[in-house]
């Protein structure tokens, strides 16, 4: 497997770091005069990242600007917004101070465009939410987009109003973003985190020089890495991505609720609580923080299912909360049945999908284990060790909730996560995963990270293996067998007409399977990456043990295709 993912920071990490580890969910909050437009202009619908609505649909400065006099939210209440966080089982909080519309949500003396003056509304909503965040023990903070500012001559990001030749970006630091960063940071209380983003016009000694004087106003605040130049005080991955490894020190996944960062009245497609519970686990498993975004709309009603589905993850938080507050990443690498994550003595073992024979394998477990227990409700369960492995029994009553977390207390130090260890795979789930990350790769094949979107700013990403397009290009993987049976081996993959067709083969137990690739999408120049799920192969496996599964080109061609991961389902 490429150490492609050892982010381990060798940076002095920041004295008041641990809250952060230990919080592991977040609130992020977009809310703006794009809020107002609702994701429509000219009777015409735009799609992915509402608050981007000024540049996608050309609005010219001038226009742009009359949004504020209809923008007057006079639903917003803080304490209600502050106590769903609280209800979701939110730790920290970070909402727009000013997006790239270069609209400032909060009292600025440094530039008039701004919820006070600008708007028929005249109140600060910030000062109010900080204080009734606070009052509920949730750290709160502040978005800034120190460099993109679509209202400014010499902002960046607008060369339909400003001509770009002219700008000059010093200028806007010094007449803009530095002065409205030390507004927030002198007049709203202790920030728990300053959220920089798209970083842009300064060098890295600059940069370095403006956190530390942001830092001499808050030396307690945590700034993101969005700040720039490799800087800041915990890494935040790319929107919507999760790193498919474990990450050493302190870093944070952000995903929309929806598809958009601010409100989008025509985005429905909210993830439910289950998603939500699901991709926390995920997160918290590879050592991480979530925060997941909500997008009031113009008036300050935060969107029905965004309050419905965060009050069920809370309600599950509640229960099992010890889980995913205080952990760090499970030294047991992901498995069929789910994640997990651990503390000192205690792994959780997060149970997404059920094993049918309902015997849960835990490999390479050799620690001595006292007891096992279903964390709601304590109940003691049953295991046994296999050699270097325990299996615990699934009680048949075991509901299908969201995430069954089992918690296996145990003696003596913590192993080592093993990168390298074998996937599971069984009979007893209806889809075993081998992902493109533990692929072992020779020749020119490469793990690489992807990302794309189908729609304007709903930034996905994919780990494949690419590069492949000679039979010296191969992608092998380890996998650990622990049932015999028949196997259906199915590839997903994108693969671009052009290069479609071509002949491969997948050699497995002893058999050699050949396959042609099936086209997905064109893929270049930002056209998003579709993926296919193609059978290949079905393979009767006799005996439980180690295999390995290597696939490669049959001749020398063109790239094969962008390799997410093999798929082993029983076959039945
Ligand atoms: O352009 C912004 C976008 O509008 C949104 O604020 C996201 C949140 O991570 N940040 C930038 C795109 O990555």
């Amino acid at each position: 497997m490429d150490e492609m993912w050892d982010k381990n920071s060798t940076a002095k990490e920041h004295p008041n770091i641990q809250w952060f580890k230990d919080a592991k969910f977040g609130l992020f909050i977009h809310w703006g005069l794009y809020s107002q437009l609702a994701g429509k202009w000219n009777n015409k619908r735009y799609y992915g990242s509402g608050e981007w609505i000024m540049f996608q649909a050309g609005i010219p400065v001038k226009e742009y600007e009359q949004v504020a006099k209809e923008f007057n939210p006079v639903n917003f209440n803080a304490d209600e917004w502050a106590q769903l966080a609280k209800d979701a089982g939110i730790k920290y909080m970070v909402i727009t101070a000013k997006h790239h519309e270069g609209f400032a949500m909060y009292d600025s003396k440094a530039s008039d465009f701004n919820i006070v003056e600008a708007t028929p509304y005249k109140k600060d909503p910030m000062k109010a939410l900080a204080d009734a965040t606070r009052k509920r023990g949730i750290k709160f903070g502040f978005y800034y987009s120190q460099f993109v500012d679509w209202h400014e001559p010499n902002g960046a990001g607008n060369e339909r109003d400003f001509d770009e030749s002219k700008k000059n970006y010093q200028l806007y630091y010094d007449q803009k973003a530095i002065p409205q960063l030390k507004e927030l940071l002198t007049g709203y209380g202790p920030l728990g985190i300053v959220w920089f983003d798209l970083p842009g016009g300064l060098t890295k000694a600059e940069t370095q020089k403006l956190i530390d004087s942001l830092h001499a106003l808050q030396p307690q605040s945590l700034f993101s890495s969005r700040v720039g130049q490799g800087l800041g005080d915990y890494k935040d991955f790319g929107d919507s991505e999760v790193p498919p490894v474990p990450i050493k020190g302190a870093w944070e996944s952000i995903y929309t609720h929806n598809d958009s960062w601010g409100y989008i009245e025509h985005d429905m497609n909210f993830k439910t609580s289950t998603e939500i519970i699901q991709l926390l686990a995920n997160v918290a498993s590879k050592g991480g923080n979530l925060m997941l975004n909500v997008g009031p709309d113009g008036k300050g009603n935060i969107p029905f299912y965004s309050i419905k589905y965060l009050k069920e993850t809370g309600k599950w938080l509640a229960v099992n909360g010890e889980s995913i507050y205080g952990t760090t990443y499970g030294f047991i690498p992901a498995q069929p049945w789910g994640v997990t994550t651990a503390k000192p003595g205690k792994l959780f073992l997060h149970v997404l999908n059920k094993p049918q024979n309902g015997k849960l394998l835990v490999p390479d477990f050799t620690n001595q284990v006292s007891n096992v227990y279903a964390l709601d409700g304590k109940r003691k369960l049953n295991f046994k060790r296999n050699d270097k492995d325990i299996v615990i029994d699934i009680p048949s009553s075991t509901g299908a909730t969201a995430n069954n977390v089992l918690v296996i207390e145990y003696s003596g130090a913590p192993p080592a996560y093993n990168a390298t260890s074998p996937v599971t795979v069984s009979q007893q789930y209806e889809t075993n995963r081998v992902d493109a990350i533990f692929s072992t790769n020779s020749g020119k094949a490469k793990t690489t990270s992807l990302g794309y979107s189908h729609y304007f700013g709903d930034w996905k990403h994919a780990t494949c293996v690419t590069s492949m397009a000679t039979p010296d290009d191969a992608a092998t993987f380890q996998i650990r067998i622990t049932d015999p049976g028949d196997y259906k081996v199915i590839l997903e993959y994108a693969c671009s007409p052009a290069n479609a067709g071509q002949e491969a083969s997948l050699e497995m137990a002893g058999e050699k399977f050949f396959f042609k690739t099936l086209r997905t999408s064109e893929y270049s120049n930002g056209a998003p990456l579709l993926f296919i799920q193609h059978p290949v192969a079905i393979t009767k496996i006799e005996r439980t043990g180690v295999y390995s599964i290597t696939i490669r080109p049959d001749q020398k061609g063109s790239e094969l295709f962008k390799l997410k991961r093999v798929i082993l389902e029983p076959a039945k």
